[in-house]
């Protein structure tokens, strides 16, 4: 075991507050931040913005510069050691004469997973590993998901009433919950590499699934909205109208069927048709999972009704429930959040709650499905 100084904390800290400045614009890169430091002094700091851009490690030193020398480097991920699109970040700090490095988790990335760690004390750099694992972990579920069981993350979003409704019985859902839930469902989108959804929210609403600048309210919001995350579509049967309106929004639709795409697909460049196996009268799931987890997906978020959340449960695989409930009645005419028949209480799905908070008139509840 190694002992932490409450100064390590400190400066590990401090690295992972900034590695959130890449929330929203990192996938499919892992977001990651670093400081340097000498006598106890913060000395420069960086983060990862941008894949293709400098990792977290280069940002530092080049901001460094010839200070670099001698200096303790904290990171949130353990430093590469490959060359992907950038040089190893390992011999970026091998060169610049860092004596030190302490790393808050392993990278599980099979390229480097433990290979940078090993890279560093071969040049004789201190090397120590662990530090704020949970809270460096929090920072990339997806990236982390992916690599190391080749699956995305998938958080599950609803908007209910107090009474668990998401929609009167004629469909109509506009609006259960506030704006500031509502906003707060578009950063959701935004940190997303992905949005899953059935046809019906095609046919019935029309729609968009986009990341909407003006109601993201962030400072950065036009840069964030350029990169609209992938529109998946769950339309086992073919249903997509070719005038919806998804079609011609900016960023890629991937619609998922389990039927041969329709003529109108070949002819649009920014839709993508795949053909999946039926599986219990659907889409299999597990290998739609799989299917954007090879094009780099580490975030997914469900927005859907009753029908593909009850499917997505009951199959477990959801890894986070997001819950926005309104203080309002539906009555008990209205939909419910999840089809699915149980009758016994020794098939209750049982959840744990790992955040609670209030966002205007509603309150915003994270739950995490409990091990069965
Ligand atoms: C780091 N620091 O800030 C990040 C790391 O294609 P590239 O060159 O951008 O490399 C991407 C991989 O590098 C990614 O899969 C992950 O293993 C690691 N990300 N590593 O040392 C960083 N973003
Ligand atoms: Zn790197």
């Amino acid at each position: 075991m190694t002992d932490w100084s409450a100064a390590d904390h400190q400066f590990m800290s401090r690295a992972v507050t900034i590695a959130w400045q890449g929330l929203y614009t990192t996938e499919p890169n892992p977001r990651v931040g670093c400081v340097l430091v000498k006598d106890g002094k913060l000395i420069a700091e960086g983060y990862h913005r941008k894949a293709g851009e400098g990792h977290a490690e280069v940002n530092a030193l080049r901001r460094a510069a010839a200070q670099a020398k001698g200096c303790t480097a904290y990171v949130t991920l353990e430093p590469c050691s490959h060359f992907g699109k950038t040089p190893p970040c390992a011999n970026a700090l091998i060169d610049a004469g860092v004596v030190e490095v302490v790393v808050g988790m392993v990278d599980p990335n099979p390229q480097v997973s433990g290979n940078g760690l090993k890279k560093l004390q071969q040049a004789g750099i201190r090397v120590r590993c662990g530090l704020m694992e949970a809270q460096c972990r929090q920072l990339n579920p997806g990236f982390i998901k992916r690599m190391a069981e080749g699956m995305p993350f998938v958080r599950l979003k609803m908007a209910a009433s107090l009474d668990g409704r998401t929609a009167m019985a004629s469909g109509e859902s506009q609006w259960i919950t506030g704006p500031l839930a509502r906003q707060d469902v578009q950063r959701l989108r935004a940190r997303s590499s992905a949005i899953i959804s059935g046809i019906a929210s095609i046919i019935h609403d029309d729609a968009s699934l986009t990341v909407r600048e003006a109601e993201l309210g962030l400072d950065n919001a036009a840069e964030i909205a350029q990169r609209q995350p992938l529109r998946v579509i769950l339309d086992s049967s073919a249903r997509m109208p070719e005038q919806a309106k998804l079609l011609s929004l900016p960023g890629r639709t991937l619609i998922v069927s389990c039927v041969d795409a329709p003529e109108f697909v070949a002819a649009n460049d920014s839709v993508e048709w795949l053909k999946l196996p039926a599986y219990n009268g659907g889409i299999d799931l597990q290998r739609l999972l799989q299917a954007l987890a090879s094009r780099e997906c580490n975030e997914v978020l469900v927005e859907t009704g009753a029908t593909l959340a009850g499917a997505f449960m009951a199959a477990g695989l959801v890894d986070e429930l997001v819950l926005y409930q309104a203080m309002k009645l539906l009555g008990s005419n209205a939909r419910p959040m999840f089809l699915l028949p149980l009758d016994k209480m020794s098939e209750q799905k049982q959840l744990q709650l790992v955040d609670s908070r209030v966002l205007g008139d509603d309150l915003r509840l994270t739950l995490i499905p409990r091990q069965e």
